[in-house]
């Protein structure tokens, strides 16, 4: 089986369609009032988590990832439509870091839940939303915005639905290779694993992921062996594998023994549910089977050999049936509503936000709003650049240049667009 727990790519959101600047035809007038219409928003990316999914491997054959642009805005104050967002399915536990900032833009830790990992741009509004009483024929719109490009980091941390516990030797490597992806170490001395081995099972059509963990000896909870660091991963689990060895001595007090380890480290543990499984069958006698079933019956155990497979099929299928009880009963308990989308960028809430400095022989204006509305601006319309001005006039930006010594002629830099120092108020 294929698997990746890495992936870098590029996303890259929609951009907004272009306002109209347009005027309305009548019989008698050459030129009636303003009816441009807005243009709708860029698709955004979104990343949504997905139960079925759990290797990141599609994202290393594709790479690049767009989202449609929004429709220009239309006259007769019709918009244009607003683009799809393009979703893209990541398996649960996956981690999204933007890889220029190093920023984590999201943990999506449960299916159904989802983050836009770049916004589409915002539509620009048509001229009919310009008039005033001092502009009766803005021949303006706004350009759309142009959508978010970013580059990602994706890391998948399964997050494990089942984790097989036993004594150290018993066969926990063993049967989590012969039933999975995973290529664990596998000897015959002691604590062969250090740290959890991952494994993604697949029964029918339901993948789900197990986790193979080191070797438990008594006093395990108070640091002894591996001690308490793999305590805690089991109790991220919904479902405990309790492995026995059949050529052990006494079965019943490994599995006593065991059991006052979880209890000693925590009461979610030690109320987790348990499959019971023997192992080993191959390397018995009947006579020892029979005891073990007689002497674990409430417990309803199973018999394997992760050496021969035999017994491993019953073993899956149990299994299986237990993890879909675990998922219906989480999903019963949560209400529906509670995924929405994260968004994890600042809606800009107004233009006020803003820093003036002085940049060469001119300004720099930094604020993201006042940014966005810079790179909406058609520079191609006098009425369009107007408008800005009188922005920076009204959100009191030229105050603060005035103040630093700014006089008409200076440059004015907002983003990647250039304006000239022209002070309207
Ligand atoms: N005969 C027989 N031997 C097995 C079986 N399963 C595992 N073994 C052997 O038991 C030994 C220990 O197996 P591992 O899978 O490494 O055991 P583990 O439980 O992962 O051990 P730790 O990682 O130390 O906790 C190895 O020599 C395996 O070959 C089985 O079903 N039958
Ligand atoms: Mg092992």
């Amino acid at each position: 089986m294929h698997f990746a727990d890495e992936a870098e790519i590029k996303v890259q959101a929609g951009n907004g369609g272009n306002g109209s600047a347009s005027f309305r035809r009548e019989k008698y007038i050459a030129k009636g009032g303003p009816d441009g219409g807005n243009g709708g928003g860029g698709g955004s990316i979104i990343m949504k988590a997905d139960e079925n999914m759990n290797t990141l491997v599609n994202f290393m054959s594709k790479k690049h990832y767009k989202a449609s642009h929004g429709q220009q805005g239309f006259g007769q104050n019709k918009y244009g439509s607003a683009a799809d967002d393009l979703i893209l399915k990541v398996p649960v536990g996956t981690l999204v870091f933007d890889k220029e900032s190093d920023d984590q833009l999201a943990d999506l830790t449960e299916d159904g839940q989802q983050v836009i990992v770049a916004k589409g741009g915002l539509g620009g509004k048509g001229n009919s939303n310009f008039k005033s009483s001092t502009r009766q024929a803005p021949d303006f719109a706004e350009l759309g915005e142009p959508g978010e490009v970013k580059d990602l980091k994706l890391e998948l941390k399964l997050i494990a639905d089942v984790a097989i516990i036993g004594y150290p030797s018993v066969g926990k490597s063993t049967l989590i290779s012969h039933i999975s992806n995973a290529k664990p170490k596998i000897a015959d001395y002691p604590f062969t694993t250090l740290v959890p081995n991952l494994g993604v099972v697949k029964v029918d059509q339901t993948d789900f992921v197990v986790a193979d963990i080191p070797g438990l000896i008594e006093g395990a909870h108070e640091g002894k062996g591996l001690g308490i660091a793999f305590l805690k991963h089991i109790e991220r689990a919904e479902i405990l594998v309790h492995m026995l060895d059949l050529s052990r001595e006494d079965l019943l007090d490994d599995f006593k023994k065991l059991n006052l380890e979880l209890s000693s480290y925590s009461d979610v543990l030690s109320k987790k549910d348990q499959i019971i499984v023997f192992n080993k069958s191959d390397a018995t006698i009947p006579e020892i089977i029979e005891e073990a079933k007689v002497n674990f019956k409430k417990y309803k155990p199973l018999f394997i050999s992760s050496v021969t497979g035999e017994g491993i099929d019953q073993f899956l299928y149990r299994l299986k049936d237990e993890v879909l009880i675990h998922r219906k009963k989480k999903r019963a308990e949560k209400p529906k509503d509670e995924h929405k989308v994260f968004r994890p960028h600042i809606d800009i809430p107004d233009a006020k936000n803003f820093k003036v400095e002085k940049e060469g022989k001119g300004f720099r204006v930094s604020g993201k709003r006042v940014e966005q509305l810079a790179i909406m601006t058609d520079m191609t319309k006098k009425g369009g650049i107007f408008r800005m001005h009188d922005i920076l006039g009204k959100i009191g930006a030229y105050r603060e240049m005035k103040k630093l010594g700014g006089t008409d002629g200076n440059k004015i830099h907002i983003g990647e667009r250039t304006f000239t120092y022209m002070d309207l108020t």
